[in-house]
């Protein structure tokens, strides 16, 4: 890292962090925990008679300190979004134009920085399961604020599967590998969520969401977040408002294909771990700006659905969102564990100018954040250094396991004759309830709006483009294929048909299902524009941090890659170059084996055109010649070309890509190979020869297009 990229991570929660970092060096020398010097940490004291080695000594505490620490190292896993990935970074307001609604500094002051830390995760899979699954992505985000730390956990999709809190067992039980043999991991499509989603209409509206496009995303990088659930807002003059929180990213919203999905998890499980990383480390930080939907108390039930309601959104038609500021993600972490393993995030963590809501699925969260943390990392969780804020911690509680703050002074209560901790007034900052008037029996019950289930699932559905519905479907059938028992998939179609009945008979016809036309639902037909991922397309286009394959063999022109090397590296896309060996290749006119050629990063069995976003073909006859003798190089091309990639190709490239794409030149609206390049309706770039503006070019525009 250079030193000017070091003075831009150094948010106060970096320099926070510095006070418990240390660095391993070849001059850090090995010492026990309690910092005794280690001679040597490769054998076990033992007794020998100078010739074989005898029995082990259990005298040797150096050993033993070594087995303990290893034998203790694993902590339970998250009960949910047990696998995730994480980055530092920082959040700025555009100005006060939030203050109308909240007293919030950190949503209000625009000459504040504040320390962000984001953990993006899936949600059924455990620790180890790969990255590219069907499933839903958290997002949750730390803001070190200088009034204590916010909390901000939310997903990837605007909705949830239940309503009430009480319900979350159930349907995590209900997700989560099947309780007889732990299967299936990392993924929804088995017997028991079919049947409990079957069984629970309120969780249609996130179903079809999590059958959507949105449930494989591209990357971390290029995807919404959402609060989920209703908060509040107060602003200074004591009036309060609701409010959605929304995070929007800069790259657009972009997904896999679902063919490209399963094979990256078998391919690279850590696809999008590594895809962040990599972004960073490259120069391309990703950032969202963060939006409101705001909805003044007065108008709270001017809605044909409930406003606390989490299987319900707001549509932007009528509550648009307003952007207020914006997060980047500049900094990798040190250590995973220490820092990714280790954050908690909790939703009852809120700061001055910001409230809950009577949201029942919000209650039930606020209480077990907290909860989990303790079974997870115990009572003193809040001293870990990630978790720590970066403003004055004082309070009176104490103790517990792995206490780590020594506080001086002679009481540990309030009040005390010394005064000392005293609370802070309101007027000081000190955090105030919203003085909400509540009356009411105590009963089991939900708000009378809150049994429409499918008006929302419907919205969805009719907001999707033809090629995302195809999606859906195709996804809802993968699912419920995977379910053995017809009782599930049965009633799931069934179901599905008070959504929509054409969908029904769709997906019950691929998978055996039935259809129930008893519904009386009358469909509205309405749309949102905001639900369909088109909506995001990114507002700059940009190749940034795109991976572009370049697919080549000696005898490749060495000019013409050079230059598109230097354009795609210029642009911020990150070129490889893919070969018959990873080592050096010569370009025609050198001699195999001397001292030219270039250097190779993968060998065309090494990687996968899965895990590119582009490819390139470059011209030069004997290159050419020998991918299209080699399978798995038409296979990499008819690959990209299924996956929709961009693919380039230049002068006998082009006749590479044609062949392996058996299509003649009119099926694919190839252009006659002259100077000139052409851009199929296919994302087939092609030109004759290279110019400075022609495939390159062309291509940064379809990839960005
Ligand atoms: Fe969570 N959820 N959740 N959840 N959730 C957890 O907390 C819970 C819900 C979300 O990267 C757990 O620290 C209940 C909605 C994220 O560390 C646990 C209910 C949304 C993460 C928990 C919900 C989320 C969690 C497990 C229903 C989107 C990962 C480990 C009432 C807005 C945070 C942990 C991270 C994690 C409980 C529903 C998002 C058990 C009871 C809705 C992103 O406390």
């Amino acid at each position: 890292m250079t030193s000017a990229m070091q003075n831009i991570f150094q948010t106060a929660k970096i320099k926070d962090l510095a006070q418990n970092t240390v660095e391993v060096t070849a001059k850090t020398g090995l010492t026990t925990d309690h910092g005794v010097p280690v001679a040597d940490t490769d054998n076990w004291l033992k007794v020998t008679n100078g010739q074989n080695s005898g029995p082990s000594l259990l005298e040797d505490q150096i050993a033993r300190e070594k087995i303990h620490r290893f034998d203790h190292e694993r902590i339970p896993e998250r009960v949910v979004h047990a696998r995730g990935t994480a980055a530092h970074g920082y959040f700025r307001v555009f100005d006060d134009r939030a203050a109308k609604y909240t007293s919030a500094a950190v949503l209000t002051d625009s000459s504040r920085t504040t320390p962000t830390f984001v953990r993006f995760s899936t949600v059924q899979g455990s620790r180890g399961s790969a990255d590219t699954v069907r499933d839903v992505r958290g997002f949750a985000t730390k803001f070190y604020t200088q009034e204590g730390n916010w909390d901000l956990v939310g997903n990837n999709i605007p909705v949830f599967f239940i309503q009430d809190a009480i319900k979350f067992p159930d349907f995590v039980h209900a997700v989560k590998p099947e309780p007889q043999n732990e299967v299936p991991g990392g993924q929804s499509a088995h017997n028991n969520f079919w049947d409990f989603v079957g069984l629970q209409p309120e969780a249609s509206h996130m179903v079809m969401w999590a059958m959507s496009d949105r449930a494989i995303p591209r990357s971390y990088r290029m995807m919404q977040g959402f609060g989920v659930n209703t908060f509040t807002l107060l602003n200074g003059e004591g009036k309060r408002f609701f409010v959605k929180f929304h995070w929007i990213p800069e790259l657009g919203v972009h997904s896999l294909v679902w063919d490209e999905a399963l094979k990256i998890a078998g391919q690279d499980p850590d696809f999008h771990r590594k895809d962040l990383e990599e972004a960073i480390l490259n120069g391309a930080p990703p950032k969202w700006t963060l939006g409101i939907q705001v909805i003044p108390e007065e108008r709270e039930h001017d809605f044909d659905f409930d406003i606390l309601d989490a299987t319900k959104l707001w549509p932007e038609e009528l509550v648009p969102v307003e952007e207020i500021g914006e997060m980047v993600l500049n900094r990798p972490v040190d250590e995973f564990f220490p820092e990714t393993e280790q954050v908690a995030f909790c939703t009852s963590h809120i700061v001055p100018g910001i409230g809950f809501s009577d949201d029942p699925l919000l209650q039930g969260r606020n209480f077990s954040y907290f909860d989990t943390q303790i079974s997870r990392l115990g009572i003193n969780w809040e001293q870990l250094p990630i978790n720590r804020p970066v403003c004055p911690v004082m309070n009176h509680n104490r103790d517990g396991q792995h206490q780590t703050r020594i506080t001086k002074g002679r009481v540990n209560y309030w009040p005390n004759r010394f005064e000392a901790g005293p609370p802070i007034p309101p007027n000081h900052g000190g955090y105030v309830e919203f003085a909400q008037k509540v009356e009411g029996i105590k009963a089991r019950v939900r708000g009378a709006k809150f049994n429409e289930h499918y008006n929302q699932a419907e919205l969805f559905l009719n907001s999707l483009t033809e090629y995302e519905k195809n999606h859906l479907i195709n996804a809802f059938s993968f699912e419920l294929s995977h379910c053995d028992d017809a009782q599930v998939y049965e009633t799931y179609t069934k179901l599905l048909s008070t959504v929509n009945l054409d969908l029904a008979k769709t997906v019950a016809a691929n998978v055996g299902g039935q259809i129930d036309e008893s519904s009386t639902r009358r469909p509205h037909g309405q749309k949102s524009a905001a639900l369909s991922q088109l909506h995001y397309a990114p507002k700059k286009p940009t190749i940034k941090s795109r991976r572009v394959a370049i697919l080549l063999a000696d005898g490749f022109n060495g000019t013409e890659v050079t230059a598109i090397r230097a354009m795609l590296g210029a642009a911020g896309a990150v070129p490889f170059l893919i070969g018959p060996r990873r080592g050096k290749i010569y370009p025609a006119g050198q001699a195999i084996g001397g001292d030219g050629g270039v250097l190779v990063d993968h060998h065309f069995e090494g990687q996968r055109s899965t895990m590119f976003d582009a490819l390139l073909i470059p011209s030069g006859k004997e290159s050419a010649d020998m991918l299209m003798a080699s399978g798995r190089c038409i296979h990499w091309i008819r690959e990209a070309f299924g996956h929709l990639k961009t693919i380039g190709a230049i002068g006998e490239g082009v006749e590479a890509v044609r062949r392996a794409l058996k299509l003649d030149v009119t099926q694919l609206d190839f252009a006659s190979l002259d100077d000139s390049a052409v851009t199929s309706s296919y994302g087939v770039v092609t030109t004759g020869k290279y110019k400075a503006t022609s495939a390159a070019t062309d291509m940064l525009e379809v990839v960005t297009g």
